[in-house]
């Protein structure tokens, strides 16, 4: 268990560059009131770091970590592969068709050693910041009640919206 005011979803990321392509995830935490921390480690420059943040993370009491690269991006795969909690990998955008390095590497890992990965990109991190509160509304039914009012709030929008069309349809504006 977190305690009160500690952090529950470690936010992890190789690079500071990596921060504006990835920042919707904390506004996704921040909207179910998720407390949650933003850290810069990188699997290749500070290895050891790494380790030890991953290592420590559930006695921490880390919830789900969500962790972000670009490139050959192993960041996600190597927390993994040093704890047992839940790991969402965020690919980062490159100018390597968008980003598919990141995406591949992330996405593929071989069996055994699970990192949920989101989309590169788009709606990704904000998915990766909605995925750790799904996984954690399993243990929490406050989370849980926020979770269905949201996609109520989601769905009420698309029927707003088709209403707005069909009236711009009919009005000969659209
Ligand atoms: C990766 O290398 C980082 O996650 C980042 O996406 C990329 C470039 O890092 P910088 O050179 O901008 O520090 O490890």
């Amino acid at each position: 268990m977190s305690e009160a005011g500690s952090p529950r979803v470690g936010v992890v990321m190789g690079s500071d560059s990596d921060w504006p392509k990835i920042k919707a995830v904390a506004a996704a935490l921040e909207e179910f009131g998720v407390s949650f921390e933003v850290r810069v480690m990188s699997a290749h420059r500070t290895p050891e770091i790494v380790r030890r943040y991953a290592t420590m993370a559930a006695a921490r009491g880390l919830q789900v970590i969500i962790a972000a690269a670009g490139g050959a991006a192993h960041l996600a795969g190597v927390i993994a592969s040093h704890t047992t909690l839940p790991v969402i990998g965020i690919p980062v955008p490159t100018n390597l068709q968008g980003g598919m390095d990141s995406l591949l590497s992330t996405v593929q890992m071989p069996g055994d050693i699970p990192v949920a990965t989101v989309g590169v990109g788009m709606g990704g991190p904000r998915n990766a910041g909605l995925l750790a509160v799904q996984i954690m509304a399993l243990c929490d039914e406050g989370l849980q009640k926020q979770l269905v009012a949201f996609r109520q709030k989601l769905a009420d929008k698309i029927t707003a919206k088709e209403e707005g069309l069909h009236a711009r349809i009919a009005n000969g504006c659209d």
